[in-house]
């Protein structure tokens, strides 16, 4: 179990740890310490812990911890959940401010040829336009707010074939919801999204869809057999029916909606078919990579596997998404921190060898990820975390509050981006503006009495603006750390001389 996410879940999440009296003085120590599976039996059996079909001493470790967890802190999974909602929800009002401030901004350059006064503004803009800063103003606005209407967050997990992709989402999700097999079987691009009632659409290559409108237990089965199943196969025995996986298909992606609080407020999560798996599949993840704006990656490994990680396989995928994101929108370019590497499987790695893999798996990813940090990986096992969730949805294990911590931080990380992003283009439009137009104002001055007149009057209604303009920029620095910080109050100021220039 890696030891920082461990750290953060029992500061951040964890409440009351110190009330053991409720708990009968059953305490986490007392788990750790267990010596053998007697003494665990016995302990389950005080605390009235279901221990059917456990077999290890760790795996009852495992199953006690869940237990008073959940008695302790209550149900950790819908919690970080909500908090994974509220990150969506802070981007939405941090989104709709930019909005207004870019639009605010455009309004200082009006449209060409509206009156002769516009000339000043269109001086600043060729300076800008010379400067590199921007090329078109206003259309540069309207990409941004465009940009920055966009709501979803799309995280695309990705990673070779069988390691585990698909039941590790449907350990997210809480319900069966992709195909999983020990042989390799996601072929369709599965796009996970909110909606107020269950339902899904297979979008295909030629543009026509199939609706599934509900889906229940059956509408789930009509999506297995329509979509992930290969049509020669359905009948065979269930080993067979998803060599789907090796034909080529018509399926352009699959769309599951789904009213998971989760997903409220922009997520988007996708499943993708194994990398490395067959030509076909891996131009059509390319494809999907190359036309979609995707914010954040979650790379699964399969930490058991003797050969490590597919590095080259990795390093391909990662050139791909930053040369396609960077071709696709140079509005936001793909940020390597937004990134999460989750090394599955754990279960499957001797309690021995646990410690070299972990290093290995660490050493592996500093040398092929830009950027990388410790942080950026978690150790989990999706099998363990399905057991115990089998059991009782409010068993969460350590990993899989790390997991979903490390999901809660890959979101806001990938949601910063894209604000930041938009923070420093504006930053920059307005420092070269303010300069500009600084120099200008000083041209001014020196120019005859009657501009020198009307310079004074703009400086004095400068200092009544300057309260005004202050709130905008108490707003801008109260919403972001950085990107705008150097942008003085001054900024605002001379972004206000504009309006002077036009009334002159
Ligand atoms: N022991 C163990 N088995 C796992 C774990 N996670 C997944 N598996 C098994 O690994 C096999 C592959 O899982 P999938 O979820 O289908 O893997 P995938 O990455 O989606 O595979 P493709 O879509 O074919 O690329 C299945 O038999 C899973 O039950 C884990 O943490 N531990
Ligand atoms: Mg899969």
């Amino acid at each position: 179990m890696a030891d920082e996410p461990d750290r953060i879940m029992y500061s951040t999440i964890h409440e009351n740890n110190t009330d053991d009296d409720v708990h009968q003085g059953l305490t986490y120590q007392d788990i750790e310490l267990l010596p053998d599976l007697s003494d665990a039996i016995a302990l389950a059996e005080t605390h009235n812990v279901d221990y059917d079909g456990l077999e290890s001493l760790s795996e009852f470790k495992c199953r006690l911890k869940c237990h008073l967890t959940l008695t302790k802190s209550g149900n950790l999974k819908d919690k970080i959940q909500r908090q994974i909602a509220d990150v969506g929800k802070d981007d939405k009002i941090k989104r709709e401010n930019l909005c207004r401030m870019v639009n605010e901004l455009k309004n200082v350059f009006p449209k060409k040829s509206l009156t002769q006064t516009i000339r000043r503004q269109e001086i600043v803009e060729e300076l800008l336009n010379k400067d590199g800063s921007t090329d078109d103003i206003r259309e540069d606005c309207d990409k941004r707010i465009a940009s920055l209407q966009e709501k979803e967050c799309v995280i695309l997990i990705a990673g070779e074939s069988s390691a585990g992709k698909s039941s590790l989402l449907n350990a997210i999700l809480g319900e069966e919801i992709l195909p999983s097999h020990m042989l390799p079987c996601t072929s369709c691009i599965t796009v996970i999204k909110y909606y107020a009632y269950r339902n899904a659409i297979i979008v295909y290559r030629d543009g026509h869809i199939d609706k599934i409108p509900n889906l229940d237990k059956e509408g789930l089965q009509q999506l297995q057999q329509r979509a992930y199943f290969s049509k020669a196969n359905q009948n065979k025995p269930h080993a067979d029916v998803y060599a789907a996986r090796k034909e080529e298909h018509d399926i352009a992606e699959i769309q599951v909606y789904l009213p998971l609080p989760m997903l409220a407020n922009g997520l988007v999560l996708v499943d993708t078919p194994g990398i490395g798996e067959n030509e076909f599949l891996e131009n059509y993840l390319m494809e999907y990579i190359r036309t979609h704006q995707i914010l954040g990656f979650m790379y699964i490994i399969m930490t058991d596997n003797a050969l490590g990680i597919a590095e080259d396989r990795l390093v391909n995928l990662m050139s791909l998404i930053i040369k396609s994101q960077k071709s696709s929108t140079d509005i936001v370019k793909f940020n390597p921190k937004a990134a999460l590497f989750v090394c599955n499987r754990w279960d499957m790695v001797k309690d021995e060898d646990k410690d070299a893999v972990r290093r290995n798996a660490i050493n592996q990813l500093e040398k092929t990820w830009p950027e990388f940090e410790p942080k950026l990986a978690v150790f989990f096992s999706t099998m363990a975390a399905l057991r115990e969730q089998n059991v009782n949805p409010g068993y969460v294990t350590d990993e899989f509050v790390a997991l979903l911590l490390g999901l809660q931080s890959l979101v806001n990380v990938s949601l910063d981006k894209r604000i930041h992003a938009s923070y420093r283009w504006m930053g920059n439009v307005l420092q070269r503006s303010v300069h500009y137009l600084r120099t200008m104002v000083r041209t001014l001055e020196m120019s005859g009495r009657e501009r020198q007149r009307k310079s004074a009057e703009a400086t004095q209604k400068l200092n009544v603006l300057d309260r005004k303009a202050g709130d905008v920029v108490k707003h801008l620095k109260s919403e972001m750390e950085y990107s705008v910080r150097h942008i003085s109050d001054e900024a605002s100021i001379y972004l206000h001389v504009k309006y002077y220039f036009v009334l002159w």
